[in-house]
């Protein structure tokens, strides 16, 4: 299959039109938590936008002098809050941008992270997917810049894409508002877990290298019993990062133990975030 593009939502018959209900800023004790992530001008705020209306709420990270936007939205009776992270072109918190992106998959447990990436620089770009996918299987890959991929004759064979990351993936063409509604679908299924996603995961050749991760796999499941990414956790300690280190000696990955975001009210996922900086 290659790439769609459906009609325009508002005449398709499957847009429900009245299912989506943009909050603005009010979206205080959401049942279900969503973040934002992409490379930088992949069309994030478009997209952030078309979910939640114009009014968002915009002020920094904690501590940072990064932009943060927040916004909310319903949809089929559920509430929605909307967290849109700052562009990054990986996650391994080699900047302020990618600590706080990264920050916020690992501790704030996000119920689902929407990755948006550019269909016209797909390498490029499923660089930062699969790096988010190491560390979380609740992803919707929302593939967009479909129009101009296929203004450049690029034709994506999106159920093979999907297959092989193990995640839904939907093309979309934001700033035309087509793809929307399939992209709500797939967040609402993989935030009440109506699907199981089985994300890509990178496994390593070196025999030693994978004898070693083992060893720090059993050991951190032992400290934290049922940490989703204990494998992320222990290639980040084998690579020397001081900031998970940090947070193991901090006790904080512990957050992650518990039950996700959505039982939780979810008025300051930040905190976590806040408590690492
Ligand atoms: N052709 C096209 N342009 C888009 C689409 N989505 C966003 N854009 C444009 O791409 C540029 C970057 O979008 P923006 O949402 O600011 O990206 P961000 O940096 O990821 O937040 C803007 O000029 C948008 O209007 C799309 O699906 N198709
Ligand atoms: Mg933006």
């Amino acid at each position: 299959m290659t790439t769609q593009i459906m009609p325009n939502c508002e005449t398709c018959p499957a847009y429900n039109a009245s299912s989506l209900k943009k909050l603005g800023v009010s979206a205080e004790g959401a049942d279900y938590v969503i973040a934002l992530a992409g490379n930088p001008n992949t069309g994030k705020s478009t997209v952030f936008n078309a979910l939640t209306g114009l009014r968002q709420h915009v002020g920094n990270w904690p501590g940072k002098t990064v932009a943060r936007a927040e916004g909310g939205f319903t949809y089929n009776d559920k509430t929605y809050k909307l967290v849109d992270l700052p562009g990054t072109y990986s996650l391994l918190s080699t900047s302020t941008d990618e600590e706080i992106a990264r920050n916020f998959i690992l501790f704030g447990q996000p119920s689902v992270t929407i990755v948006v990436v550019d269909a016209t620089r797909l390498e490029r770009n499923l660089n930062l997917a699969l790096q988010i996918l190491q560390i979380t299987d609740r992803v919707v890959v929302a593939l967009n810049l479909i129009d101009e991929a296929e203004r450049h004759g690029i034709e994506i064979d999106v159920r093979h894409l999907s297959r092989k990351l193990g995640v839904p993936v939907v093309p979309m063409a934001a700033r035309q508002m087509q793809g929307i509604p399939e992209l709500l679908d797939a967040v609402e299924q993989v935030a009440r877990q109506k699907i199981a996603t089985k994300p890509h995961r990178v496994r390593q050749t070196d025999a030693q290298l994978e004898g070693a991760l083992n060893t720090l796999i059993d050991q951190i499941e032992a400290i934290y019993p049922g940490l989703p990414n204990a494998r992320w956790v222990a290639l980040r300690l084998l690579d020397g990062d001081e900031s998970i280190e940090q947070a193991i000696r901090d006790n904080r990955l512990g957050n992650l133990t518990q039950p996700a975001v959505l039982q939780q009210p979810t008025r300051e996922p930040l905190i976590a975030v806040e408590a690492i900086s």
